[in-house]
């Protein structure tokens, strides 16, 4: 039995088809410019900022409007300490062999290696937990559908927010993510989806080549 009540669409916004054309290039073009960075400033950032981006994360479609996300921001020094140490730790296994040769070929023209300093030198650290139980209020223990798809469109929004607030970023997925339920002090039915890592880029910044490789529209598109 349907408990559905309507509301009249609200906050739609009509552009004529000039300022639609001007708004997607700008958009894209914003997005163009995002890179996934690992040499972080240690200069700090404002809490607004991450705060608006999680608001801006947190209004991405989920299952059943269920929003089966929690975001916990590690600004403590000493908190990113042990968590470079705990994530260090199994990425070292993970480079050690872990991963397997595949895998490891595929990473290499990133150049990346178990070392991860930006986890205790970046100011900003978001782990964003998925949770298999909620519902739309907090408090709810009800069945979350689409965890992983939702979690995953939530991650996007806050990594474009950030990006246009000129933050830089970084996603990283260390493997696995158990250890962070426990730094994070989140419960055992909420799994670490993926950790965001925000700040300002140093000076002398680089970014791998292999990362400016961006499939053409071509190849990623097929009309019907
Ligand atoms: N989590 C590891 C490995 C890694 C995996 C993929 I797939 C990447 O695109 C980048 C890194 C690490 O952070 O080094």
């Amino acid at each position: 039995m349907s408990s559905e009540k309507r509301v009249p669409l609200e906050g739609y916004v009509e552009y004529s088809p000039e300022e639609m054309q001007a708004r997607i290039k700008a958009f894209a073009g914003n997005l163009k410019r995002r890179r996934t960075v690992r040499d972080f400033k240690d200069s700090p950032v404002a809490r607004e900022l991450v705060e608006q981006a999680i608001i801006a994360a947190g209004t991405a479609p989920s299952g059943a409007n269920h929003q089966p996300w929690h975001f916990v921001v590690i600004e403590d020094a000493d908190k990113r300490i042990a968590l470079r140490e705990a994530a260090e730790k199994e990425e070292q296994s993970f480079y050690d062999g872990k991963a397997g040769a595949e895998w490891l070929d595929a990473l290499s023209p990133l150049g990346t290696d178990a070392s991860k300093p930006f986890l205790e030198h970046a100011p900003v650290l978001i782990a964003v937990f998925a949770q298999k139980r909620g519902g739309v209020e907090a408090g709810m223990d009800k069945k979350n559908y689409y965890v992983t798809e939702s979690c995953g469109i939530a991650c996007g929004f806050l990594l474009a927010a950030l990006h246009e607030a000129g933050l830089v970023t970084l996603t990283h997925t260390p493997n696995p993510m158990r250890f962070l339920n426990t730094l994070c002090d989140r419960p055992d039915n909420e799994k670490a989806f993926m950790l965001i890592v925000a700040g300002y880029p140093t000076d002398d910044a680089t970014v791998p080549e292999h990362a400016l490789i961006k499939k053409p529209l071509e190849d990623i598109t097929t009309w019907l």
